[in-house]
């Protein structure tokens, strides 16, 4: 039997935060409304991050999930290890992937579309009750029909054609699509530090498509602008955030931007988050679409598949710049 120690506290990272900076004007919100709507949704994948309001998607679905998860975390942890460590499947507790990164969080992470390979997947429903199965699989499909309604605007916005031509890679039995939830306790040793976070997520893009980001009403989430500041995104339980991921930072040839974020402890609040990452079939091949492309425009990434793109992931720290790999010098 293998056991692994915890991080000792001095293994995390502090961060000093200053007031909360303002949320930036480049912030962009969205709501199918509006009679432009493809048009903003462009400039908002162009930025890279956004809120989706006016959703649809059920509140009960929500809620639902959020209790299920609510009671997995409130397990002792012993019972709670049964399904871990993640392997990236599974329950994870303060370990973020397999190269060394830490973070005051623990969390489930699923495939969405499992299958026999996926044992981790299926060993958490087998141990939850059967409840948490079907939340997952409601709240699944329903972010998912989003995702696909955002992607559609998205493609109707740059005018590519069929209308589809992003969404059926979400829709595609073989996607490779995830559900992370995540549970970051509050961090009490902390609490007498005024000003001192620890960081429960580090910095990172996400390598998918996009990304599709719900939490309850505690702050925590920060996005990178371009200058390199960091501002704080005001919690909003109602809505959707939206991330444009690297793989759609390549489709577009550059022109979205797939936005470093990360997530700061509350020293009194725990925060809980669920996210999805629409990702392509293993062996989609992620290049710029041919009908983006300006007349003798060049590709400034190398060809790849997602399966390249995923392992390469995997062999990184949080932190990488995991595209860097793939750009044409
Ligand atoms: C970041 C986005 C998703 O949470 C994730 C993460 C994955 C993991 O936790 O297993 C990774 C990380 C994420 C990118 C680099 C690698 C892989 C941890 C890590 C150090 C599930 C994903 O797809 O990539």
């Amino acid at each position: 039997m293998v056991v692994l120690s915890q991080p000792a506290l001095d293994d995390y990272s502090l961060i000093k935060t200053c007031k909360p900076p303002p949320c930036p004007l480049e912030f962009q919100w969205w709501t199918s409304h509006t009679p432009d709507a493809k048009t903003l949704i462009v400039k908002a994948c162009e930025f890279g991050f956004f809120k989706v309001v006016n959703h649809g998607v059920p509140l009960e679905f929500i809620t639902a999930l959020e209790a299920q998860s609510l009671g997995f975390f409130n397990l002792s942890q012993s019972e709670k290890d049964r399904v871990g460590p993640a392997d990236p499947f599974g329950y994870g507790n303060r370990r973020i992937g397999p190269n060394g990164d830490v973070g005051w969080i623990e969390y489930i992470l699923l495939k969405t579309n499992p299958d026999v390979t996926s044992h981790k997947t299926l060993s958490i429903f087998q141990e939850t009750p059967k409840m948490f199965r079907s939340a997952v699989e409601e709240y699944v499909s329903a972010v998912k029909k989003l995702a696909c309604e955002v992607l559609e605007l998205v493609a109707d916005g740059l005018g590519i054609e069929p209308r589809n031509a992003l969404s059926k890679l979400l829709r595609d039995e073989k996607s490779d699509s995830y559900l992370r939830l995540n549970h970051y306790p509050p961090c009490l040793e902390l609490q007498a530090l005024n000003g001192i976070n620890l960081l429960g997520f580090g910095e990172h893009t996400d390598p998918q498509i996009i990304s599709v980001l719900r939490s309850n009403n505690t702050s925590g989430l920060q996005i990178c602008l371009r200058d390199g500041t960091w501002v704080s995104v005001p919690p909003d339980q109602t809505s959707f955030f939206f991330n444009v991921g690297d793989s759609f930072q390549v489709m577009t040839n550059g022109r979205f931007k797939s936005v470093k974020h990360r997530v700061l402890t509350d020293h009194t609040k725990s925060r809980m988050s669920m996210i999805y990452f629409g990702g392509p079939p293993l062996s989609e091949k992620i290049a710029p679409l041919p009908s983006l492309m300006a007349e003798g425009e060049e590709s400034l990434y190398k060809e790849f598949t997602w399966c390249e793109y995923k392992k390469s992931a995997y062999k990184s720290r949080l932190a990488d710049y995991r595209l860097g790999l793939f750009e044409k010098k």
